[in-house]
């Protein structure tokens, strides 16, 4: 490999990479051999998929510009190495889960990869009405590993602390995420977009000023409050799936924040995924089936999550909070305590849930879920109903005692004509 940073293309990466032994092991040593495709459709990096007569790998570079805006916006490739670490404990703490790392090279912003054959991003899957048996359980129970083994829950002081240290300097990509998903929807800001029609919808938000506090002090949490490695960007375009196997992918934007992170940014982009049938479905039955899916799915996550964290919390807690020596030990019981965070957990994970679910419809970056609504009208009646939603879960987050209630809720949204 080339010291100083390049960029891969179709034609010089099986030059430049055949000469690394860990990638020619996997997919063979004579690069003309090899075929190469550039498949990456995410917001930042290049990915390809490599095939030769051994194997076929993943090679995903980061670019030193987003690529979704272009070099005018300045991004560093550390990334890369973010996302190698991320990788590596996410697959200490729930082994299976995400891509096995082959290769790593710093210098070229470069990791490489399991290439998973059979799988597919679950937000086409879930616009394509497809459903995957599993998936609540599986990611449920990953979320819960996450949040519970990067904790001082689990973690020893020290390892915590330094990690947390290792993490901190994520801080171009934590600033994306302070800017896109938690202040650029309640302003004018300059590279918003939105669907035409949401104007009064727009207003009622950016009038709020109870929502806007709020949305706020959860801004001041995701920058101060350092529970845990929280992967950071866990949307349904972060997840891959076959019919009956999850994985999940890309986690460039691991930082140490509020242990309901992930949770809250998933249950959204399940809800948009919910609000969005009607346009994707070509008849009622058929939206109601995948609809009540989908809710099932977000109802299945939580509770998963709650039954894992409420595992590991009897089985892994070896960390300095809530030690056995001043619970167990003295034949006190240490379940109010763990309730008492679960319900802090489940107030961050709605009132990310409700940001969320706002910045993907008013800031940049929106999801295809309500994209490839072509019909701009049907777009924005869909996209309203889910702007308001993410409203009230943000104004009552603390009041939301149990999923059951934003089922409800998004139920009654969908029922709603808003514009
Ligand atoms: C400029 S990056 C925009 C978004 O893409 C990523 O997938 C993250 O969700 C980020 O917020
Ligand atoms: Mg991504």
């Amino acid at each position: 490999m080339y010291k100083k940073y390049e960029p891969l293309n179709l034609d010089n990466l099986p030059r430049r990479l055949s000469t690394i032994g860990e990638i020619s092991g996997r997919v063979g040593s004579e690069p003309e051999r090899w075929t190469v495709n550039e498949v990456g459709d995410g917001n930042l990096n290049l990915v390809f998929i490599v095939t030769g007569p051994k194997g076929t790998i993943i090679v995903k570079q980061a670019l030193p510009y987003v690529r979704l805006v272009g070099d005018s916006w300045p991004l560093t490739l550390d990334r890369s190495f973010f996302e190698y670490n991320a990788l590596i404990r996410q697959n200490e703490r729930d082994p299976g889960i995400a891509p096995e790392v082959y290769y790593f090279d710093q210098e070229q912003g470069l990791i490489v990869m399991e290439f998973l054959a059979e799988h597919k991003i679950l937000r086409l899957k879930l616009i394509g009405g497809e459903k995957v048996e599993g998936l609540a359980t599986t990611v449920g129970k990953h979320c819960a590993n996450l949040a519970f083994k990067g904790s001082d829950l689990h973690m020893t002081a020290k390892d915590k602390k330094n990690d947390v240290a290792l993490f901190q300097k994520n801080n171009e990509l934590m600033a994306i995420t302070e800017n896109l998903v938690f202040t650029d929807p309640y302003f004018k800001a300059d590279m918003n977009q939105n669907t035409e029609g949401l104007a009064e919808v727009i207003k009622v938000l950016r009038n709020d000023v109870r929502m806007k506090s709020n949305a706020q002090h959860m801004l001041r949490k995701f920058t101060s409050n350092a529970e845990t490695m929280c992967h950071g960007d866990l949307h349904s375009g972060s997840i891959m799936c076959t019919s009956n196997k999850t994985r999940v992918i890309d986690p460039e934007f691991a930082f140490y924040g509020p242990m309901g992170f992930d949770l809250g940014m998933l249950i959204a982009n399940y809800l948009m995924a919910f609000f969005s049938q009607p346009a994707h479905r070509s008849s009622a039955v058929e939206t109601q089936n995948c609809q009540k899916w989908i809710l099932d799915t977000i109802e299945t996550t939580t509770k998963s999550f709650i039954e894992e964290f409420t595992l590991l919390w009897k089985t892994e807690r070896k960390g300095i909070l809530y030690p056995e020596s001043i619970f167990e030990n003295q034949d006190h019981s240490s379940s109010l305590a763990m309730n008492d965070i679960l319900k802090e957990i489940w107030i961050d994970a709605v009132t990310v849930c409700g940001i969320e679910m706002h910045r993907r419809c008013l800031s940049l970056a929106h999801n295809a879920d309500f994209e490839e609504i072509e019909d701009v009208k049907i777009r924005a009646s869909l996209e309203a109903r889910n702007l308001l939603m993410g409203r009230e879960l943000i104004l009552k987050a603390h009041s939301i005692s149990n999923v059951n209630y934003i089922l409800e809720m998004a139920k009654d949204f969908n029922r709603k004509d808003l514009i």
